[in-house]
């Protein structure tokens, strides 16, 4: 269960827990050839990729929030709003390193009836990455690690880790101009610019659910190299996503 869930609602999730396992052996088969392509791996070091997908409202479904940062970003502690470069537009962001620790975060409540929380939004690497890390936190744990390196010599490295704990699965698509020159320092080949599209599945979502990132990049500044999110959504749901 993620930190924070009621007693009944973790009684309620381990009955879930086993239809999602259920499911989730049919879909390992698919997964695992996509996800090698990604370099997908947990942290613990198992192989468990999986395919991204886009997720519509369907009548159990509730929409939590969902966010364009064309306006701002208001309600992130730590955040900040970037829309300087009209090739990304408004964006929660600019952001440099943060020694790996949870800097940037926003709470969210979530109706006590909700079984699932699905996190989507896009993660942007933006110019001169070496393979430092951005990572995502749900409620202070460290549930996925994602590389970045557009270099010609480390690209072939990059990855993602998903943390390997029971009540997350993270699915991760790279977008159409990822790999190119998209925006803000136009160099050579290692400025640039990446853009994942990220979705997390929660299982048992606490009734206050905190979604926080960080990163390794050694500069706090976002001069050489700097990252960014957009398109944040969370939608909840009694039902898990791959009905
Ligand atoms: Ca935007
Ligand atoms: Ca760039």
């Amino acid at each position: 269960m993620v930190p924070g869930r009621s007693a009944r609602a973790e009684r309620a999730g381990l009955r879930i827990d086993r239809a999602i396992a259920a499911a989730a052996v049919t879909a390992l088969a698919l997964s695992i050839l996509i996800g090698v392509r990604l370099g997908a791996d947990r942290l613990a070091g198992t192989n468990r990729p999986s395919l991204a997908g886009l997720r519509l409202l369907a009548p159990d479904d509730q929409l939590v929030t969902f966010e364009d940062f064309e306006l701002g970003a208001p309600g992130w502690q730590g955040g900040r709003y970037d829309r300087s470069d009209p090739a990304f537009g408004g964006m929660l962001g600019r952001f440099g390193g943060t020694g790996g620790r949870e800097e940037v975060s926003r709470t969210y409540p979530v109706d006590a009836e909700a079984r699932y929380a699905m996190v989507s939004f896009d993660l942007h690497a933006i110019d001169d990455w070496a393979l430092e890390d951005v990572i995502v936190f749900a409620n202070g744990v460290e549930v996925l690690r994602q590389n970045f390196s557009t270099r010609p010599d480390l690209r072939a490295t990059q990855r993602s880790l998903i943390a390997d704990l029971p009540w997350i699965e993270a699915r991760i698509v790279p977008g159409p101009e990822t790999g190119t020159e998209r925006g803000f320092a136009a160099g050579g080949e290692a400025e640039f610019d990446q853009t994942l599209h990220v979705t997390l599945t929660l299982v048992g979502p606490p009734d206050a659910l905190r979604i926080g990132f960080g990163s390794t990049l050694p500069d706090a500044g976002t001069d050489g190299a700097s990252w960014a999110i957009d398109n944040f959504q969370i939608i909840t749901s009694v039902r898990p996503p791959e009905d």
